[in-house]
């Protein structure tokens, strides 16, 4: 997109202004309507530059984490439109994900401890990559609170699998790929014993709680995780936060942060200052720097132990294997953020005003010539400070997550203290810009800010509160999201967008062009396996099938229709209602209900569902497309007549 100039907004506004000067008053007239609303000029060119006129579409695709809503929104850049929700660790009816079979059974991936979990507080979503590119073919989220994470297909942006976490209990450093998407990264957060169901006391946190970085091995033809080849690093409980694979010359490198590595046991009942006290003592906290390859390596040669069934590399091996190594940080980090070429490394200290860039090239002099400054209480090498730093930056107040421009050189951080966004050149260490944002501003995202390279353009603010930029809508207010120009020196807001769903931790956005998503299914696909479906059948094949008390129907959707029209059962039945949506055209989906049998299915051309229940009352149900499909969609529907045991027509008339 060609920047808007200065220029053509003045002939535009001037044409406006020369009307105004004609004619009376008129809706059509921009001076006019510039007056009546209350624009400015500046409001104008950020009106240009966010509008996407009807039939045109946006240049970036975002995906937002949906914080506790437990799902993933996602909106284009710049008009900031959302365009869908996806159901990820909540049931979400529109999908009808949680409702059909084959959907319930990725939200049962995600059982823990045998119990089905239906919230999920995602936090970090991340788009595969290629040769750390964004290759838009997979999006990775992590649950915080139920440490899972969730894979879905970008061909139909549907959850495809959820693998639950074997040995943490809370995680919030992923998810974050690898250059080729070979892992997927989560790190813990909250250090608790690794082993499942084992309590000791708080006061056993040195001997017997644990930190960690789990490497999810992602198998791209299946588009799943491979549980069986992923492993974990043992780490000490220090509390692990946001973590980054290295790429270019860091490639092979993962790098983790920490706080609270105090390993503060709090207890204000108890006497002893509160968490965030005891947990900020120290001026500094541990980014942990890690050789993910070669730790892949060291598990295939059997060297990692079994914790719940999964290879676990002990800090003990890990060190003897030159895995691991440390380097003091600024305390209480939250971002860490490799920069586009892997050679830096740069950590945002939420209590100090400095961003801290670390030398990759430093950090392999050092671990090379065996330079260390201490040992931590594990045993663990630390690399001194002034040893790998290339350079600290005074950003301001809370600085939190840093992105990356396509200006080499060029990056940009959240300061959540002074509600603004600082931008800033990570070579020569200089401040070069600053814009308030409002207000309390988490993470920010630059355009595929994330890869190896960014396309720069726009800047998001994730902004933790809103106050008073929106219509109230009563005491829990949206987020907001706002969006920034970042293509001249000077940055400029253009657009503030509330997100209505829970918390959105992070967001990553890729260009809308490398998105490839399918419009229809291959016909009687079970979408959530990608493979044939057992219940598909074609046109003119329906039937209903009955063995002893189960019922199997083999329907299909096509405008105006639902075959079968009436299904017979008897009360006690257990009835399997299996659909094929037989539409070729785009856009053409049926809906599926039977009336007050909590049963929904949304049935996308070419796909096949299957919905399950017990007909345990006898009545009669109509059923029907729920979504709106033609002229004649209130005639698409039938009945389900659930009939006593035993009943007969009676012979009269
Ligand atoms: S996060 S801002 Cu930084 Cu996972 Cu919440």
């Amino acid at each position: 997109m060609k920047q808007f100039n200065k220029q053509a907004t003045s002939l535009l506004l001037a044409a406006g202004m020369g009307l105004a000067a004609t004619a009376a008053w008129s809706a059509d007239n921009l001076a006019d309507v510039l007056k009546a609303r209350g624009l400015s000029q500046q409001d104008l060119l950020a009106a240009a530059k966010t509008y996407v006129p009807t039939g045109k579409r946006d240049e970036f695709v975002a995906f937002s984490s949906g914080g506790q809503s437990g799902q993933v929104i996602v909106y284009s850049i710049p008009s900031m439109r959302i365009l869908k929700y996806i159901g990820v660790f909540t049931p979400e009816p529109w999908q009808g994900y949680g409702f059909d079979e084959s959907s319930k059974k990725v939200l049962a991936q995600g059982r823990i401890d045998g119990k089905d979990i239906t919230w999920g507080d995602t936090h970090h979503p991340a788009i595969s990559e290629t040769n750390g590119e964004y290759d838009g073919q997979f999006l990775f989220i992590n649950d915080k609170a139920n440490p899972r994470l969730a894979v879905i297909d970008l061909r139909d942006f549907e959850t495809k699998q959820i693998v639950v976490n074997p040995i943490f209990k809370s995680e919030h450093g992923g998810a974050f790929v690898t250059t080729n998407t070979e892992y997927v990264i989560e790190a813990a957060q909250y250090p608790a014993p690794l082993e499942n169901k084992k309590f000791y006391p708080l006061e056993e946190m040195n001997e017997k709680y644990r930190g960690g970085v789990t490497y999810w091995k992602f198998d791209r033809k299946e588009g799943r995780i491979v549980t069986k080849d992923s492993f974990s690093l043992e780490l000490p409980p220090y509390w692990q936060d946001l973590s980054d694979a290295g790429k270019g010359a860091s490639e092979g490198w993962s790098f983790t942060n920490s706080f609270c590595s105090e390993r503060y046991v709090g207890g204000i009942e108890k006497g002893r200052p509160p968490y965030e006290a005891g947990c900020s003592a120290k001026d500094t906290d541990y980014l942990h720097v890690i050789n993910w390859k070669k730790a892949a390596e060291v598990v295939k040669a059997g060297k990692a132990k079994k914790i719940n069934g999964h290879d676990v590399i002990s800090i003990e091996t890990a060190v003897k294997e030159g895995l691991l190594y440390l380097i003091p940080e600024p305390k209480s980090p939250h971002g860490v953020d490799v920069t586009p070429d892997g050679k830096h490394i740069v950590v945002a200290g939420k209590l100090d005003t400095h961003v801290s860039v670390y030398s990759f090239e430093k950090i392999q002099a050092a671990i090379k010539a065996g330079k260390f400054e201490s040992k931590d209480a594990y045993g663990i090498p630390v690399i001194g400070m002034k040893d790998a730093l290339h350079t600290q930056v005074s950003l301001g107040l809370g600085p939190l997550h840093t992105q990356y421009d396509s200006k080499a050189c060029v990056a940009y951080t959240s300061l959540y203290v002074d509600s603004q966004v600082a931008k800033w050149n990570y070579c020569e260490g200089k401040v070069l810009d600053k814009i308030s944002v409002h207000y309390n501003i988490g993470h920010l995202m630059t355009m595929e800010g994330d890869s190896t390279k960014p396309a720069g353009k726009y800047l998001v603010a994730l902004n933790k509160l809103s106050i008073d930029r929106f219509v109230p809508v009563g005491p829990l207010q949206p987020q907001s999201h706002q969006l920034i120009d970042i293509s001249g020196d000077k940055m400029q807001l253009l657009y503030d967008m509330p997100l209505p769903l829970g918390e959105p931790h992070y967001v990553v956005a890729i260009d809308a062009k490398k998105l490839k998503p399918a419009v229809r299914y291959k016909v009687g696909t079970d979408s959530r396996t990608d493979k044939p479906h057992p219940g598909a059948v074609r046109a003119g094949e329906e039937k209903i099938v009955r063995k002893g008390n189960k019922v199997e129907v083999f329907g299909t959707l096509i405008r105006s229709h639902i075959t079968p029209e009436t299904i017979d059962v008897e009360v006690g039945d257990e009835v399997t209602i299996n659909l094929t949506n037989l539409e070729r055209a785009q856009d053409e989906t049926h809906g599926f209900t039977v009336s007050t049998y909590n049963v929904h299915a949304s049935v996308e051309p070419g796909k096949t569902v299957a919905v399950k229940f017990k007909a345990d009352k006898e009545g009669v149900y109509p059923y029907y497309c729920t979504e709106f499909c033609s002229a004649l969609h209130l005639e698409m529907m039938g009945y389900m007549l659930v009939k006593p045991k035993g009943w007969k027509p009676s012979a009269k008339k």
